[in-house]
This record gives structure tokens, C-alpha cells and sequence, in this order.
């Protein structure tokens, strides 16, 4: 078998430096190049090879990927629910743009397969809330969303009309003590085990009932890798897979770290992005991803919290 060679773009961010770090161990750590506009993260620094790359460079990253005999990018770069509502021009360039680039290269160099991430904020205001299927209306209301449906119908298109092996998740928010989020909707859940364990207290800029599906991060690692290695026969859909592990809310995730930190308060000062989470499902059927190539969650929001709260105690001495 031909040894794969795995360029990812974006891998700066909060998923990108812990999957860098997840497919080095898969293919080794020579055979993993890491990209960003920015400097390496610091634990990807000296970890392997990296490269500074836009991924709005069409010809940079397709000369790399001949140069490199690249067989799989995982593009991860773009403009998320938040960031993008403040530049939406900037969101639509950056998310489709890089996309048909990549898309276009994996065609003309034959790439082996494509990951690239889609997002609940496909969904919009009608579309049922409560576990939203994997079929069903799709009107999504932000630059991000209407970005991502139109990636998925893409990446559906290349499979079909080329052939091109392009897979993808609708991951909801995910939550992370290794790398930063980076300017989403759900980024609250992540800032609020931050400022319990720092200050004690937390103002979340969602309100209190606000249901959203959420994910630990080393659950969204594992379903990318399973995603990725599963056989071909088992991908019967080419647009995105929903995917679920847990749903809460910000009363309901302070509760939870309340049983760790009883001191722990938290307020409510909803900003713009509560119109963004109250376009989005409060929770996600994700069947099809279960039957199709056997995705199973590990973590719920009890177990999540513990370890995010064990980590960062660690990681802050
Ligand atoms: P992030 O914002 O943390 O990281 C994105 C990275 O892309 C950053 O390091 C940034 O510097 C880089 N980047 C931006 N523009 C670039 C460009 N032109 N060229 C090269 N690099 C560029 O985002 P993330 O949370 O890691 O998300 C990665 C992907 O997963 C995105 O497509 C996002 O939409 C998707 N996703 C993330 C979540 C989540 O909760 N984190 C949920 C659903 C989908
Ligand atoms: C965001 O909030 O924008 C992301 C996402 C769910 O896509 N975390």
C-alpha cells in the first residue's frame, strides 16, 4: 500500500493542533505537514514538519502538494459563526474559496482524500430543533452556515461528477483544553471551565437556556480518524455526517462544574451570538453516522467536565 503523505491546512486552531498531533501518531510524524497563515502553535513547534500557507493560494498549495507528493489534505482553515457575522464578504471568501481550491487540486492530482469540516450552523430557524436529522430543511441564516451547506453540496458535487474521495463532519461545538477556540458560537463552553477555575465566576454571553449540541474534542479526533479510515462502501452519503454527543446548556454546564468548584457562579449577558445559537438545533439525530461507519461518543457532560477541569488544573500549575 502507497504511503500516504497528509498535508493540513488551518492547523493552527482549536482542531487543527490536536488532530496535527493525532494523525503524526496514524502516519508518522514526518509524513504530517501542518500548515497555517500564522506561526506554529507551541505544541506543534519543532514537532514536525510545518509550513506557513494561505489557503487562499491556490498555486502555493498546489505546488507543495507536488513538491511534498501529497495524498490527503484535511482543510481546516476558515472564518467561523461569530468572526464570520463581523467580515461576511471576508467568511464567504475565505470558506469557499479555499474549499474549490482544494477540491480542484485533489481532482488534478489524483489526492487519495479530502477531510474537510462542516458544521450544525447548517441548520437554521426551520429546521426542527430537537434531534434534527441528517435529511432535512437546510436554511441556514449566517455567512458560516449558508458557507458550509454550499461546501457540502460541493464536496458531493467533486465526489460525484470526479470521483474525489471528499469526507466530512457537521461537528456542533467543540470543547477543548489543549488549543483555543477561535471566534465560534459554542466558544462559551470552553471559556467557562477558564474562568472557574481562574476567577470563579463567568458571564456568559449565551443565556441560560440556550441548548446547543457540543462535543469533547478527543471524541471529534476519533470520529475524523474513523471517518477517514473507514472503507470506501461504507460512505453513503457525500454530503455531511450529523454528529452528537451530548447537549446543554450554560445553567446546565455550570451545574456540572459546581459539583467540582461548589463556589462557582455564573450570570448572563447574551450578545449577537444569541441570535446565532437560536437559528441552530438544540440537539442532533446522528443515526445515519452510527449505522453507516459505527460512530460512538465517549464522553457525556459529567465525564467531559472532569477531565477539562483535571487538564486545565494541570496545564495553569
Ligand atoms: P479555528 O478558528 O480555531 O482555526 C482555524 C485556523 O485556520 C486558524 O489557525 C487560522 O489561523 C487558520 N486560517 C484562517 N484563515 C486562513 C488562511 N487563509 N490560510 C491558512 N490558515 C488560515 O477553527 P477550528 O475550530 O479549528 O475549526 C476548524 C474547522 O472545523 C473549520 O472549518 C470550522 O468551521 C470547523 N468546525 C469547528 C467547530 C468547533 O467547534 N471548533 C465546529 C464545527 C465546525
Ligand atoms: C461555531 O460556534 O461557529 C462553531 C461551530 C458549531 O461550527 N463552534
Amino acid at each position: 500500500m502507497k504511503q500516504e503523505k497528509v498535508l493540513i491546512i488551518g492547523s493552527g486552531g482549536q482542531i487543527g493542533v490536536e488532530l496535527a498531533m493525532a494523525l503524526r501518531k496514524v502516519y508518522g510524524t514526518d509524513n504530517v505537514i501542518a500548515s497555517d497563515l500564522r506561526e506554529a502553535h507551541p505544541l506543534l513547534k519543532d514537532a514536525g514538519p510545518y509550513v506557513i500557507l494561505d489557503a487562499m493560494d491556490g498555486k502555493a498549495i498546489h505546488e507543495l502538494v507536488k513538491k511534498e507528493g501529497i495524498t490527503q489534505i484535511y482543510l481546516l482553515a476558515a472564518m467561523l459563526s461569530a468572526t464570520g457575522e463581523k467580515a461576511p464578504m471576508k467568511a464567504w471568501d475565505v470558506n469557499m474559496n479555499s474549499l474549490l481550491q482544494v477540491l480542484e487540486i485533489g481532482v488534478q492530482e489524483k489526492l487519495t482524500k479530502i477531510y474537510w469540516p462542516s458544521s450544525i450552523a447548517v441548520f437554521g430557524p426551520t429546521t426542527p430543533t430537537l434531534n434534527t436529522p441528517q435529511q432535512t430543511i437546510v436554511e441556514p441564516r449566517t455567512v458560516y452556515g449558508i458557507s458550509k451547506y454550499t461546501g457540502e453540496l460541493w464536496c458531493q458535487y467533486y465526489n460525484q461528477r470526479w470521483g474525489l474521495d471528499v469526507r466530512s463532519i457537521r461537528y456542533p461545538g467543540l470543547i477543548s483544553w489543549k488549543s483555543e477556540p477561535g471566534g465560534g458560537t459554542t466558544d462559551y463552553a470552553v471559556e467557562i471551565y477558564h474562568e472557574a477555575l481562574k476567577n470563579k465566576k463567568y458571564t456568559s454571553f449565551l443565556s441560560e437556556n440556550t441548548y446547543l449540541p457540543m462535543m469533547y474534542m478527543d471524541d471529534a479526533i476519533r470520529a475524523t480518524i474513523e471517518l477517514m479510515e473507514a472503507p470506501v462502501e461504507m460512505m453513503k452519503t457525500r454530503m455531511s455526517y450529523n454528529l452528537s454527543a451530548m447537549s446543554f446548556s450554560p445553567k446546565e454546564i455550570a451545574a456540572a462544574i459546581q459539583k467540582h468548584i461548589p463556589d462557582f457562579t455564573i450570570d448572563y449577558k447574551p450578545d449577537f451570538r444569541q441570535a446565532i445559537a437560536d437559528g441552530w438545533p438544540k440537539s442532533i439525530d446522528d443515526s445515519v453516522a452510527r449505522s453507516d461507519w459505527g460512530w460512538r461518543n465517549n464522553f457525556d457532560l459529567d465525564s467531559m467536565t472532569a477531565d477539562m477541569l483535571m487538564h486545565l488544573r494541570e496545564k495553569m500549575g
